[in-house]
């Protein structure tokens, strides 16, 4: 039984299943996960500038390890990771007289005022989760002039390397989970969805800044056919 599952997998994957590990398929889709912005200015653990409600270390180390049991399936783990310059349009501070967590209109877009940062270059810009699992770190939101919560795209409309890495791998279906669901996890999820991958974003492994913002984020994606589980042991894929 075991063997015909084995050869009816390589047959629908294309014979690839079990030759080569970073192409894990089941029902003939190829799955990779997405790591949203790790970083350690989005936690309390490393009492970010933008530290987001319930992000310890607990909490890290258990989307670290399951990061680590993604890998080891065989699943090709993508990153983004937030890297913004010192003079980002996002910062209260490039704002005078405007405070932290206001939203003001910028050419007709909303735009938030966050505390300065994931500066460049800087220890709480590092992605905490260990960098050896991922194939790529998508850095986003380089441009001083325009935010990118998405790691597909910034708000000017310029796209990052994402979605042409994912499908140099075959990528069909992504699993993506971080901080914060309320910006940068629902924006990558919405825009993997846009760009015709089937999406599943993990709860348990993600956090929001706030609690109304992010219980409207999870309708959102469900709404656009995102799947949102609450575990990863409830994830098909
Ligand atoms: C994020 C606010 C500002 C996020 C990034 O990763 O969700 N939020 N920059
Ligand atoms: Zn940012």
């Amino acid at each position: 039984m075991k063997t015909m599952m084995i050869i009816l997998m390589a047959l629908v994957c294309g014979g690839v299943f079990l030759a080569d590990p970073g192409n894990v398929c089941l029902a003939g889709e190829k799955v990779g996960v997405i790591v949203v912005d790790m970083q350690g200015d989005f936690t309390q653990w490393k009492n970010g500038s933008l530290a987001v409600a319930g992000t310890d270390q607990a909490f890290v180390e258990k989307v670290e390890n399951a990061t680590k049991t993604l890998a080891q399936k065989g699943l090709l783990v993508f990153g983004t990771q937030d890297w913004h310059p010192a003079n980002h349009v996002s910062f209260y501070t490039n704002h005078p007289g405007k405070k932290p967590f206001q939203a003001i209109k910028i050419n007709g877009k909303t735009q938030v005022l966050w505390p300065p940062h994931c500066i460049q270059g800087t220890q709480n810009a590092r992605v905490l989760v260990n960098n050896n699992l991922f194939l790529a770190i998508v850095k986003k939101g380089k441009n001083p002039k325009y935010d990118s919560y998405s790691g597909f795209q910034d708000d000017g409309g310029d796209r990052t390397e994402m979605d042409k890495i994912l499908k140099r791998n075959g990528i069909q279906k992504v699993i993506v989970y971080g901080i914060a669901t309320d910006y940068c996890v629902k924006a990558t999820a919405v825009d993997a969805a846009n760009a015709g991958y089937k999406v599943t974003v993990v709860e348990g492994l993600c956090k929001g800044v706030a609690p109304k913002t992010t219980e409207a984020a999870l309708k959102e994606m469900k709404e656009k056919g995102i799947s949102v589980v609450k575990e990863l042991d409830q994830v098909t894929i």
